[in-house]
């Protein structure tokens, strides 16, 4: 009875050592929380195939790699030019679809307040100017990737990015904190939009959760 209680427990404590796993966090809202601006069928794809296999693929990438063991945060801020691409593409992926579910929101959209706001006015003149500068970089991305408003040294900029990089990576061109996202991946839009991304990045403003881009924006400054 003893020699098989010490075998569970270190049974038990080697598997947690093993499969300290990254996990995809629950979905915020339900799938149809975010129509009719994003379908609900677009969501449970995105969330429960594409979000999910970024997840299970990077667990699978980690192990043995110079990464294994550490946080997505610290994953993500390590990953450069000599990171495996099945490393830096699935932790892009986990980190970035996980950021964009949290942007987002049901009875959302309208325009942010506060500080935030008076930043964007400052840089860009106007909330108008400024989505249609985020529009030209969400657009302007070739194939996929994403676009994003970020804090550069207390600073609000709008970048691009291609694949799933981000601008917390050392490999990205223009680095940041980022506030705001949009993922321009076709898997994103093409069951509501087919290839009308414009028209998505529209619609995109009906469900931006401006409280908690605006937190981001406090917090990286
Ligand atoms: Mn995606």
């Amino acid at each position: 009875m003893k020699y098989i209680f010490l075998n569970t427990l270190i049974f038990t404590i080697m598997s947690t050592a093993t499969f300290a796993q990254i996990t995809q966090p629950a979905l915020p809202y339900a799938y149809n929380a975010l129509e009719p601006y994003i379908d609900a069928a677009t969501m449970e794809i995105h969330y429960s195939r594409h979000h999910a296999a970024y997840v299970t693929n990077l667990n699978n990438a980690l192990p043995g790699s110079a990464l294994e063991g550490k946080s997505l945060d610290q994953i993500i801020a390590a990953t450069d030019a000599s990171t495996p691409a099945a490393i830096r593409n699935n932790g892009g992926g986990t980190w970035n679809h996980t950021f964009f579910w949290n942007i987002m929101g049901p009875n959302a959209g309208g325009q942010p307040g506060g500080d935030l706001a008076k930043a964007i006015e400052a840089k860009w003149g106007s909330f108008d100017n400024f989505k249609a500068e985020f529009k030209k970089a969400a657009l302007g991305q070739f194939g996929s990737g994403w676009a994003w408003l970020i804090v550069s040294n207390g600073q609000l900029a709008i970048s691009a990015t291609p694949n799933q990089d981000n601008p917390l990576m050392p490999v990205a061109a223009v680095k940041g904190q980022p506030v705001l996202g949009i993922d321009v991946w076709e898997h994103a839009y093409y069951l509501k939009y087919q290839n009308k991304r414009a028209d998505y990045v529209d619609n995109f403003w009906g469900v931006v959760n401006w409280p908690a881009v605006e937190k981001l924006y406090k917090a990286a400054l």
